[in-house]
């Protein structure tokens, strides 16, 4: 077992009592704003802003440290051709076999249904896998705690900074997505977590008029 090791805490800012309660309601505002998107324009979007949103979540906390999420950016056509073909088979499924009723009266206020066309209208999709495990340099495999809590904790810090940037997302969960191992090549030992789907939005894009609880519903104080 090797003995932790520590350095003084780097970088940290502390704020004015002003400063901070500033920060606070500009944060809330910017957040506020952001609304799932799912008609995209085909307009291209940096790679580099793509690099630096993903760097941003990477820097998310993982139980022990082990940071178990990995990563495809899709901007390849035919890749993300593939990817619209296997999951609008799996969503007719969806609608029109698997869902409980239940479930799709929930899905009723959204008005989804089993066509995707943003899989391929949007410039890129990040597909974010689970790492259940990770791979040590002589072959062992060593357990990665709380797996999937990190990389939903990775993925929110994605979606955040990337409407930081202007950019829309729509986080997409196809299910079953064990499809995108098959095309984009991940080992058994990855589960994915999400589809992202990243852009500008579609010039005449429209959102479900739908909002979100009060917050003295959501939050308490004791
Ligand atoms: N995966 C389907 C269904 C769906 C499920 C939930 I939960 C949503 O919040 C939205 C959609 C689809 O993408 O259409």
């Amino acid at each position: 077992m090797s003995e932790p090791t520590f350095v003084s805490l780097p970088n940290y800012r502390e704020y004015s009592v002003a400063e901070t309660q500033q920060r606070a309601q500009e944060f809330l505002a910017e957040v506020r704003r952001r609304r799932t998107v799912r008609e995209y324009s085909s307009r291209p979007v940096s790679r580099d802003v793509l690099e630096r949103c993903l760097e941003a979540a990477t820097t998310a906390p993982s139980g022990a440290n082990m940071q178990p999420w990995h990563f495809v950016v899709v901007g390849d056509p035919e890749l993300k051709r593939r990817i619209r073909e296997a999951a609008e088979a799996e969503e007719y499924e969806f609608y029109h076999h698997r869902a409980p009723q239940e479930w799709l009266d929930a899905l009723a206020p959204l008005g989804t249904d089993e066509h995707k066309p943003y899989l391929e209208e949007a410039p890129f999709l990040i597909a974010v896998f689970v790492q259940r495990y990770g791979t040590l340099p002589d072959g062992r495999k060593i357990k990665h705690y709380y797996a999937t809590e990190s990389v939903g904790i990775a993925t929110g810090i994605l979606i955040t900074a990337l409407h930081h940037c202007g950019l829309v997302t729509l986080t997409h969960t196809p299910n079953p997505m064990g499809f995108l191992n098959t095309i984009l090549g991940r080992p058994k030992s990855e589960r994915a977590f999400v589809l992202l789907v990243v852009g500008y939005p579609h010039p005449d894009a429209r959102v479900p008029d739908i909002g979100r609880y009060e917050i003295g519903e959501k939050v308490e104080y004791r």
